[in-house]
């Protein structure tokens, strides 16, 4: 049966391989940017201490979910296994672990990139408490049975624009004012962060929302989307920050 199919708890192989590979990637990508900190001295290490603690929370997020654990089993009403929906009398597997991942991570990365554009504190407070809203609003909508969780995936949406107009806005005019490399690494850091931002809400969509794709393929969809705004984004930044004495910023 199809329904047996995204209902069925097990995690494959392949998934769980998947799972481990990312946990790695993120292991080694903390190593290595740790060893990069203690080259440069104590007070030039801001940025290298933050990206590691957002790749090793990760890591560890990586390996409970490759472990199969970090989920719960979530009722579905609908599947749509081929070109047509059907009801559905089973379960799909609900990775919550991402969502503590998530919650400590991404607002490391928006204070990073916050702290690049040098914006007042309070701006950077709002920003990271709109960033927590959103994450609540996914973690709540994905654990929720009726078509109620679209209102939840809603209100993220809301606080995901809002964090949008922020760094289109608010923090590119102050990054025009420092100028310089600051402004260049804000520039392609806000770029890349929006971009992919606006691709989780698609991925939650199909998983936990519609359950359209199989939680393998959502294993690939949001791993992928991980390492480019975690591995790939750190490594814009920290390079676009080689030059920058703390002064520069402020700090
Ligand atoms: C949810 C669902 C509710 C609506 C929106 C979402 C956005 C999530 C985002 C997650 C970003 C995660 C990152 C992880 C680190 O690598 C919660 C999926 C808008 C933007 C960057």
């Amino acid at each position: 049966r199809y329904v047996g199919q995204q209902a069925d708890l097990q995690i494959t192989r392949r998934g769980s391989d998947w799972y481990y590979t990312v946990c790695a990637l993120m292991g080694l990508t903390t190593l290595i940017v740790m060893g990069l900190a203690f080259r440069k001295p104590q007070t030039h290490r801001l940025f290298h201490y933050n990206t590691a603690a957002i790749t090793s929370v990760a890591c560890v997020s990586y390996f409970a979910m490759a472990s199969n654990l970090g989920q719960l089993p979530i009722l579905v009403q609908w599947i749509r296994p081929r070109s047509r929906w059907v009801h559905a009398a089973g379960t799909r597997e609900i990775f919550y672990a991402r969502y503590i991942d998530w919650a400590i991570t991404t607002p490391l990365l928006l204070l990073e990139l916050l702290l690049t554009a040098g914006v007042p504190t309070p701006t950077i407070l709002v920003t990271i408490f709109a960033d927590l809203l959103m994450i609540v609003c996914g973690l709540i909508g994905a654990l929720t049975q009726t078509r109620y969780k679209w209102g939840f995936w809603t209100f993220g949406m809301a606080a995901l624009f809002f964090i949008a107009y922020e760094l289109l806005f608010d923090a590119r005019r102050h990054a025009n004012m420092l100028g310089g490399d600051p402004k260049k690494t804000f520039m392609t850091c806000g770029a890349w962060l929006l971009l992919l931002w606006f691709l989780y809400p698609i991925a939650w969509g199909l998983s936990e929302g519609a359950n359209v794709i199989h939680p393998d393929s959502e294993a690939i969809f949001y791993g992928i989307l991980d390492v480019l705004s975690k591995i790939v984004f750190a490594g814009l930044l920290l390079w676009g920050h080689r030059k920058t004495s703390p002064r520069a910023l402020g700090r």
